[in-house]
């Protein structure tokens, strides 16, 4: 053993350096001695950025001996773990999040006071990491919280795109893009690991060769990508316990441009190199519509090759008996994006362990289960065998084994029914050949989820039935969750101070505690002080607002909000067609402003930039906006406001200040929905479809509480079985044809009649989500929201009692969901 001072037995390398003091005065000293010795620059000289920074980094060194700690727990436990495979994280900005979990936020603030340095400018410095499109990739960044905070061994694997989603202006009402350069002043909290690279293959063929009388195949690739490993820490809740969140960057290897590209020509192999480094250089941004396009299977490829790899040679120990892989890790497939990670271990297990093919197979098929995030048939993954083959051929032959014995078994399960057959082929061969990534995630999976009850219940039943019928036993359902640590006790100090002076502080671990608040609900000083909080947070938001966007909310009114991704199938136009119907009946003067309940509207939704139909939507919302809001008529009694780029920053402001929440989805299309989540949580209420988790969220906060419209599933598919004609809806009601009149009649676009026109005909004669169908039993679900406004006490009333009711939907409830239904990985105390 090593006797120098400084060598492994030395009583400091045995256990962590402990981090600096907890006190003021040891925060003050840490921030000026990462001041001065990492930035490099005196307080007085110093910017914005190198105080944000040096503060992130004293926040990282509280964290830093825990993490060590965990990180060797972990291994030395050698229990089993979650490796979470997602190609999106929606972080949100991670500096409010740290101290909290640290338990930091108080003497952090004073440290700083007593440096000059007021908090807020530093958390005004944080550019969110933006590394998802929307609900996928957020519920990933709460999950990799909860588990941390229950101490379950997990790592997060996914992409460090070095763009995230796009910035979102407005030019004339229209969505214009801007990349999102997130990274252009660096991260302080990301840990860069070259040093752990993997190099990832890509391309070039297959042959078969004799190992000692066995026939083996191998890849020979064509070229390869360096993985180059960035750590993110991930504390849970006061409870000294670190997680680690490991994305991926690519970079060119030595050999990218030397044995692929080489032409001997110095800029050719510098755009090889840039080839290389594309893969993580953008997120895709399409929620729900994946384009099929090469580089996004490159990406998929990248990130679960390097992460499978990661844990076999990095977490394992070198000794590890590959039989005992499902008794130490379960990769989660969070959707089809990391589904090419089932014929990646095969592949290792086969050709590289050099496994025989049943062995393997039956490793792999303990070892993943999968998340269905959709409904929506055209959101479904699938790979041209074309593009797949050429990519990765080895893996390509490895899905058609698979399919082929899978196909025998259900063949000698029911015969040679041939459409059966076809309906269940890993392979489908419309309207060209290609790899149903569901399919192979459904047949290699343990379990299968979807992500709410009425969710997991149609995706047996409509989307999977002959698989669902052949592995009866693989289908769960795990209800969605959001963390409440987030979501609450950060983005709304007030009500969390109120519900913990009435109830205490165990809520924020322990969710279902919020129940407690039913009694309070009946007290008359605990509603006042809980609708003050609703209106200190509207005028927070108002502030906010003002400061980015110049825009005025008025205490008085209604706080109505529509946040989300822009989808047809979201029904943003449902929102639209009741504002247009309320400013018709106003200048029309078939009703006086004076006689609404005034409102203020709220958007904030990111159209995919290939979308045209969304793009037009969030053009129509802007055009209508600045007509109603200018309209002297309207009184300023109804206004829309629709703050561009909306994302975890500003939902952490516009969610506590919401009086209710749209979640008006067709029946059968949104999968869960969490925003609708968030916002119950918050004490708003919901106007809201029986769809996705809505369903759940109404059956427990009671129907009196929650304004349920529209057509329910079944009566949807009713209605598509009898024959759907939207103009017979329009026909029929004077309200819905005066307001698409209205829009059709250039109203909206300075007497314009083409602008809208390819909105009001597609809602005419196609309406895929039967937004006119929902319409009239829309108007009058708001006619009950206004009505009931009107008593604000009782409004209130059913506020608190939507927290109280509301505690289900942590997403510690969701993760030990998993854990009991699917993972069976305990926390490691
Ligand atoms: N979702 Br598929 C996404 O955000 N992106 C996707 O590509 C797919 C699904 C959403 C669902 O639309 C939403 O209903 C759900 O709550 C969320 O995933 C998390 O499960």
């Amino acid at each position: 053993a090593p006797t120098h001072p400084l060598g492994a037995t030395h009583p400091l390398a045995l256990a962590p350096v402990t981090g600096p003091a907890s006190s003021v005065d040891g925060f003050v000293r840490q921030f000026l001695r990462n001041l001065n010795y990492e930035r490099g620059v005196a307080l007085s000289v110093s910017s914005a950025t190198d105080r944000y920074y040096a503060f992130a980094m004293t926040v990282r060194d509280y964290l830093m001996a825990r993490w060590l700690e965990d990180v060797k727990r972990q291994r030395e436990a050698q229990a089993k773990g979650v490796a979470y495979l997602s190609a999106e994280y929606l972080l949100g900005r991670q500096l409010d999040n740290n101290l909290l979990a640290g338990g930091l936020t108080e003497i952090a603030t004073e440290a700083m006071a007593a440096c000059g340095i007021d908090i807020d400018d530093l958390r005004a410095q944080e550019v969110e990491p933006g590394l998802g499109n929307g609900g996928l990739g957020r519920l990933a960044a709460c999950f990799i919280d909860s588990l941390a905070t229950l101490g379950v061994p997990n790592t997060g694997y996914g992409i460090r795109y070095e763009y995230g989603i796009f910035r979102q202006t407005f030019v004339g009402g229209q969505q214009v893009e801007q990349p999102d350069a997130w990274l252009t002043l660096g991260s302080p909290w990301e840990f860069p690991h070259p040093e752990a690279s993997r190099r990832i293959s890509f391309g070039g063929h297959t042959e078969t060769y004799d190992d000692e009388g066995t026939t083996r195949t191998r890849w020979v690739p064509g070229w390869y990508v360096q993985a180059v490993p960035y750590n993110y820490m991930v504390p849970g809740y006061l409870n000294g316990r670190v997680n680690t969140l490991r994305l991926w960057s690519a970079k060119a290897t030595d050999s990218f441009d030397l044995r692929v590209f080489n032409s001997g020509d110095y800029e050719e192999a510098v755009r090889a190199q840039t080839y290389a480094e594309n893969i993580s250089k953008v997120l895709y941004p399409e929620d729900s519509t994946p384009q099929g396009k090469e580089l996004r299977l490159q990406q998929q490829y990248f990130f679960v090759a390097a992460s499978i790899g990661d844990f076999l040679e990095h977490t394992l120990p070198a000794d590890f008996d590959l039989a005992k892989l499902p008794d130490r890790v379960i990769f989660q497939l969070n959707d089809t994006h990391p589904v090419i990670g089932v014929p990646e271990l095969m592949r290792v297990l086969v050709d590289e362990k050099k496994m025989d093919w049943d062995a393997a197979w039956a490793i792999t098929q303990k070892c993943f289960a999968y998340t269905c995030h959709t409904l929506l048939p055209e959101a479904l993954e699938v790979w041209s065998v074309d593009l797949l083959g050429r990519l990765l051929p080895r893996h390509l032959e490895i899905i058609y084994r698979i399919n082929e014995e899978f196909l025998a078994a259900v063949r000698e399960r029911f015969g040679d029914d041939e459409m059966r057959i076809r309906n269940m082929s890993i392979i489908g061969d419309f309207p060209e050949r290609s790899v149903r990534m569901a399919f192979l995630a459904t047949v290699a999976g343990a379990k299968v989820n979807g992500v709410a009850e009425l969710h997991s219940q149609l995706l047996r039943d409509k989307v999977l039935p002959d698989f669902s019928e052949f592995f009866p036993d693989k289908f769960t359902n795990v209800t969605n969750g959001v963390t409440p640590r987030r979501f609450v006790k950060l983005a709304n100090p007030k009500l969390s101070d109120l519900i913990t002076e009435a109830i205490g502080p165990g809520w924020v671990t322990d969710l279902e505690r919020l129940r407690e608040l039913e009694t309070y609900a009946e007290d008359p000083q605990f509603r006042a002080a809980f609708a003050a909080v609703k209106a200190a947070n509207k005028r927070r938001l108002g502030q906010v607002l003002h400061a980015r966007d110049g825009f005025e909310v008025s205490d008085d009114h209604l706080l109505d909000v529509m946040v989300k991704r822009l989808h047809e199938y979201k029904r943003q136009m449902l929102k639209v067609l009741h504002i247009v119907t309320q400013y018709e009946s106003i200048v029309s003067g078939r009703v006086a402003a004076s006689d609404i309940q005034p409102r203020t509207v709220i958007f904030g939704a990111k159209a995919a930039p290939g979308y045209a139909m969304a793009k037009r939507i969030i053009h129509l919302i802007n055009a209508v906006g600045s007509v109603v809001n200018d309209d002297p008529r309207v009184e300023g009694r109804l206004k829309v406001l629709f703050p561009p780029n909306y994302n975890v920053t500003l939902a952490e402001r516009v969610i506590p200040a919401a009086d209710l929440s749209e979640q008006i989805s067709l029946a059968g299309k949104e999968a869960s929905g969490t925003g609708n989540m968030k916002f119950a949580l918050n004490g708003a209420l919901t106007i809201g479809t029986d769809d996705g988790a809505n369903v759940e969220i109404r059956e427990l906060v009671g129907d009196e509480n929650f304004f349920l419209f529209g057509m329910s599933e079944p009566e949807v598919e009713a209605l598509w079985a009898r024959g759907y004609k939207p103009a017979e809806f329009y026909q029929g009601d004077d309200n819905l044809r005066r307001a698409m009149d209205l829009i059709a009649s250039g109203a909206f676009s300075g007497g314009d009649r083409s602008v809208f026109e390819p909105i009001v005909s597609n809602l005419l004669y196609d309406d895929r989500f039967m937004v006119l169908a929902d319409y009239s039993s829309y108007i009058a679900a708001q006619e009950r929201v206004d009505a009931a406004y009107a008593d604000q006490d009782a409004w209130t009333h059913a506020a608190v009692l939507n927290v109280a009711r509301t505690g289900f939907f942590s997403s510690d409830r969701s993760m030990r969901d998993y854990i009991d239904r699917i993972w069976h990985t305990p926390p490691v105390i």
